[in-house]
């Protein structure tokens, strides 16, 4: 069932890239959501539509939980249930035309079955099933290795330099490791973790579906997922998120346990 539900899944982001490009060709259509700088188009909620409508054609008995509110009302999850960003990187996507993904993650009984994250630019499809892998189109990601701070290029959102307790966080932790980086799509940072281009991403206030999909394919790697203090998320609920490879994750965690 899994391998007909993954090649599917990989058709309809197939199909949505070929709406997508089609769309940047036009005006969007652009509203402010949670303040002025939460951005949604027209593309966002088209293209969750597209999933939500596909999703209950094919598999009727299957939950969605969808950023822009076309899916179900999911309190728990039991059953599968399909977790949707249509656009992971709005900002990006309305200014830059680039740099946005489609994340997806599929789980079975709060499990994660299958994760997917989507550059509809660059047509780099990171995917994984669960105990099966994790890949780059064709290919196979290799396993994730230790890592340490000084030679650790993290990524994370440069508003948390904002929040109350950056002094004795993120401006410790951003004097003692190697590099930082912004990218302002928590789907690709986390596919920049799952490739071993950054070997840590951090964020304050996501929601499941910034990071179900990413976390499916992280994991599957051996890289570690958790929220600042190092406890498991919750994916029907909001979250920081840490996530590193194995080993980087527990030392990163001691800057936020104050
Ligand atoms: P989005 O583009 O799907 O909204 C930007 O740093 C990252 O944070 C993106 O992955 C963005 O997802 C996410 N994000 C979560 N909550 C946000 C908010 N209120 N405003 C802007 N971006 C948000
Ligand atoms: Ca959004
Ligand atoms: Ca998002
Ligand atoms: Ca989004």
């Amino acid at each position: 069932m899994w391998t007909e539900v993954d090649k599917t899944v990989k058709q309809w982001l197939k199909e949505t890239r070929v709406s997508i490009l089609e769309a940047l060709e036009h005006t969007l259509n652009i509203d402010t959501k949670s303040n002025a700088n939460d951005l949604v188009t027209n593309v966002d909620k088209e293209t969750e539509q597209f999933f939500v409508s596909r999703i209950k054609e094919h598999y009727p008995q299957h939950k969605i939980v969808g950023e822009e509110g076309f899916g179900d009302e999911v309190h728990e999850l039991e059953g599968i249930v399909w977790i949707i960003d249509p656009i992971d990187g709005t900002m990006n996507f309305v200014h830059q035309k680039r740099n946005f993904f489609i994340s997806i993650g599929i789980l079975e009984d709060g499990i994660g079955k299958l994760g997917y994250l989507y550059d509809v630019i660059l047509d780099e499809l990171y995917c994984a099933s669960k105990g099966e892998g994790a890949f780059l189109n064709d290919k196979v990601l290799p396993p994730l290795q230790q890592g340490n701070i000084e030679e650790a290029i993290i990524g994370f959102n440069p508003a948390s330099i904002h929040s109350e307790d950056a002094a004795s966080t993120f401006i410790p932790l951003l004097k003692d490791v190697r590099g930082a980086r912004s990218y302002g799509s928590a789907a690709m940072e986390f596919a920049y973790v799952a490739t071993g281009r950054m070997d840590a991403y951090i964020s304050k206030g996501l929601s499941p579906w910034d990071f179900a999909g990413g976390k499916i394919i992280v994991e599957e790697l051996g890289g570690i997922v958790t929220d600042l203090r190092g406890n498991p998320v919750n994916l029907l609920e909001r979250s920081s998120i840490l996530v590193a490879r194995p080993g980087l994750h527990k030392k990163l965690c001691r800057y936020f346990q104050s």
